[in-house]
């Protein structure tokens, strides 16, 4: 039996973070892209255990704290969900960071948190609201044409925002909650064919989220979103890394400059505001503002004799 697991659940604009605060795994003191393969190779247990229902749900994603390489930062994160490991995750650093205030670990001001594709600085404003700096975002390629069986040719823009992400306009059903089984049913069989016809990020990498842009319902908004995640679920947050993505195709199309606000609807209603800036690098760096709320603290209980222990496998 695994150690008491303890976690404290928030959501960031109606998206779950489970952040583990005590019961997890010695992942040795390499660099947190090294510690997120150990995760991986050695303790998948301890994400099918957090995510997978009965203890878990598909739309939650996890939050393993672990000693930061960097000394700079106050503390390293991994991200999980329902089937597999996330690079970096915008509403959960927004998570972990309202979670690491309310546990008395920091306080209003700057704060670094290392993650596995680099180092996300965090601003804690009171309890709630907290603007981050994400890593530097790229529009990879421009107009990119999938052809899908039943919706015809789909054009997009592959984009990098932390995670990888194909970006459309062309939406096979307004962006509404009702919708949400044909949004994801079309998502994924864009997912599909883009891996299908080869189509990919840098080096390969697969492309692991699709989303869906059209007109606000709030005349302060510029856009609404639909964001389908890795697992299957739907983003009920504006997506941080899906935001920095879209901020990084509007950049590079002359659409939005720097210093300038976006501020991006969920398909729920909930909103991140947005901007970037230009580093000395010239690349486009993303910061992203939004609200988590604390919603739970929990022991996880593992009995020994219980089949589903480590989670209900599909
Ligand atoms: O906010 O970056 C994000 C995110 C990725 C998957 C779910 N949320």
């Amino acid at each position: 039996m695994n150690p008491q697991l303890r976690v404290i659940d928030s959501h960031t604009c109606g998206e779950p973070t489970r952040v583990v605060i005590e019961g997890g795994p010695d992942l040795g003191t390499g660099s947190l892209a090294d510690r997120k393969k150990v995760l991986a190779e050695e303790f998948d247990d301890l994400r099918t255990t957090l995510m997978l229902e009965p203890r878990g749900s598909d739309a939650l994603v996890g939050a393993l704290l672990c000693p930061p390489s960097d000394a700079s930062c106050v503390a390293g994160v991994i991200f999980f969900n329902n089937v597999g490991y996330l690079n970096m995750c915008g509403h959960g650093i927004v998570g972990v960071a309202v979670t690491l205030a309310y546990l008395g670990q920091i306080s209003s001001g700057q704060h670094k948190i290392e993650t596995p594709v680099g180092i996300i600085e965090v601003q804690l404003r009171g309890k709630n609201e907290v603007q981050i700096e994400n890593v530097a975002s790229f529009c990879y390629q421009r107009d990119v044409c999938v052809e899908i069986d039943g919706q015809g040719p789909v054009v997009g823009q592959v984009a990098w925002g932390g995670n990888w992400f194909f970006l459309s306009d062309k939406l096979p059903a307004p962006l509404t909650l009702e919708n949400v089984p044909v949004l994801t049913a079309a998502a994924l069989q864009i997912k599909g064919a883009l891996a299908s016809q080869g189509i990919t990020g840098a080096n390969g990498e697969m492309i692991d989220h699709v989303e869906f842009f059209g007109p606000p319902r709030s005349v302060d908004a510029n856009s609404r979103n639909f964001v389908l995640c890795p697992g299957g679920a739907y983003d009920r947050s504006p997506c941080g890394t899906g935001t920095s993505a879209k901020l990084a195709c509007l950049a590079v199309a002359g659409q939005l400059e720097p210093g300038e606000t976006w501020i991006q609807e969920s398909i729920i209603g909930s909103r991140f505001s947005a901007q970037y800036r230009i580093d000395e690098s010239r690349q486009i760096i993303p910061s992203i503002t939004g609200h988590a709320y604390i919603c739970g603290e929990t022991t996880l209980i593992q009995q020994t004799d219980d089949p589903f222990v480590n989670g209900i496998h599909a």
